[in-house]
């Protein structure tokens, strides 16, 4: 498992183009610190759901609130952040090795998520009793 800490996650601001017709922001390759290879996103989730609640070994993740607001709760081995995601020109980098729980849906809410590799549930720590273990080795 890699050696990361929730220092890593980073906010990226995405330039943005505004007028009176409305917003328009851009996401550049070399904004993001990998190859885009999937992108999915999450909706209709109901306010009381909680999404994530693992790690991933080798992904890294760009999460962007479309729409709406989240939490996402951070930790590694010994720190926690929570990271209120609420503008649809900031994003979070989430680097592999930290654990990552997605909470506090606003109604509408949207999370589009790139990611680095394919999916994989290989990839997935969703113990996290195994998440600290692995952590400490
Ligand atoms: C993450 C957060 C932010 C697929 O078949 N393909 C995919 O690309 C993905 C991401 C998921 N799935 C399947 C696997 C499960 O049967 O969709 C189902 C729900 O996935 P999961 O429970 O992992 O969903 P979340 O919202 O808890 O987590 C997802 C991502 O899996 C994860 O990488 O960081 O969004």
């Amino acid at each position: 498992m890699r050696d990361s800490s929730v220092l890593d996650v980073n906010i990226i601001e995405l330039p943005k183009v505004h007028d009176d017709r409305g917003s328009l922001a851009v996401i550049e390759k070399d904004v993001i610190p990998f190859k885009i290879k999937r992108v999915y996103y999450l909706y209709d989730v109901p306010s009381d759901a909680y999404r994530g609640g693992h790690a991933h070994k080798e992904l890294y993740q760009f999460l962007i609130p479309l729409s709406g607001s989240f939490d996402v709760i951070l930790k590694d081995s010994k720190t926690k952040k929570k990271v209120t995601l609420n503008k649809p020109n900031k994003g979070l980098i989430i680097v592999p090795g930290i654990w990552r729980e997605l909470e506090n849906f606003s109604s509408g809410a949207v999370c589009l998520v790139l990611a680095s590799e394919d999916y994989d549930e290989l990839d997935y720590i969703r113990d996290y009793q195994d998440f600290k273990l692995l952590k400490s080795r």
